[in-house]
């Protein structure tokens, strides 16, 4: 239990940092968007894989709090990022299957947005299926609210859920992440013809497809010559501190 008082001061003590890993256009490789990854570095623990610490965030309810706080945090670095003359791409932020279930969750977007001066627009959600499973109305509605705020959404992990496809067409949703499982194993061919699937289901319901983990010229090819339209993943940038994303961004630094 350590390790959750440590994590319950690591907000105050600003021990949480963002990275950020870029997507790029499968044909042109010009960046797409970006999505931000939360670290934690404990003085006495180091850092702390969020393999580990996201679950501990998310039993103790703490994932709300530290969750508003990443929403504020990359709204205020995409203003500095415009501040800079710099043009910027959307920024994907993991939202827990508890942050999607808080009501206030659209006005509280639409209050940092406003704050900070930037457009919601430039702010994009993943959530995977497992946040629409309790309650799909309340999942339609939610997500109503968020295309009405200007934010877009991803469905994360795409493929390794197990809720019905049939909310595809009744949600608003923008993109589908192809599970980071079916790119490690596209050369086997039963896998890419699951990847060839989602693919054409995304074309078909006008969503676009953002294959994640990309660590091979092989896979990224393969995903290219299947219609995948955005790459993520070691082959192109690891996730990286906030100031070395502006080699991503076009302007005049
Ligand atoms: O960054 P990494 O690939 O190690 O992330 C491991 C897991 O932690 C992934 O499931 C990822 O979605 C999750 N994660 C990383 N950053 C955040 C975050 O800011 N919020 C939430 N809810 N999950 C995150
Ligand atoms: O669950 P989610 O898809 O949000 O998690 C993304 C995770 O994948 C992050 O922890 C990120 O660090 C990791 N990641 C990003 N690119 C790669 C990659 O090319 N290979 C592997 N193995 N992991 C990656
Ligand atoms: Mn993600
Ligand atoms: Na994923």
């Amino acid at each position: 239990l350590r390790i959750e008082q440590k994590l319950f001061r690591a907000l105050d003590n600003a021990e949480f940092t963002l990275v950020y890993q870029p997507y790029l256009n499968a044909k042109t490789h010009e960046p797409g968007g970006m999505e931000a990854l939360l670290r934690w570095k404990n003085n006495e623990l180091g850092s702390v894989s969020p393999g580990v610490f996201i679950p501990l965030l998310e039993d103790t309810g703490m994932i709300v709090e530290v969750g508003n706080f990443i929403l504020r945090t990359v709204c205020q670095q995409i203003a500095v990022w415009q501040r800079r003359g710099l043009t910027v791409v959307p920024v994907s932020v993991n939202l827990s299957p508890l942050q999607f279930k808080q009501l206030d969750l659209p006005n509280n977007i639409l209050k940092m947005t406003d704050d900070t001066g930037i457009s919601p627009r430039l702010l994009n959600l993943e959530i995977t299926e497992s946040a629409f499973m309790e309650d799909a109305e309340y999942s339609r509605r939610m997500l109503m609210q968020l295309r009405e705020a200007g934010t877009s959404v991803s469905i994360d992990d795409f493929g390794t859920g197990y809720s019905s496809l049939s909310y595809l067409k009744r949600f608003p949703i923008n993109h589908l992440k192809i599970d980071i499982s079916f790119v490690r194993d596209i050369a086997d061919p039963e896998i890419e013809a699951i990847v060839r699937a989602i693919i054409g289901l995304a074309e078909n319901l006008h969503l676009k497809t953002i294959a994640e983990g990309v660590e091979t010229e092989e896979q990224s090819f393969k995903l290219r010559s299947l219609g995948a339209d955005y790459l993520q993943g070691y082959l192109f940038s690891k996730p990286v501190p906030a100031d070395e994303v502006t080699r991503f961004l076009s302007g005049p630094i």
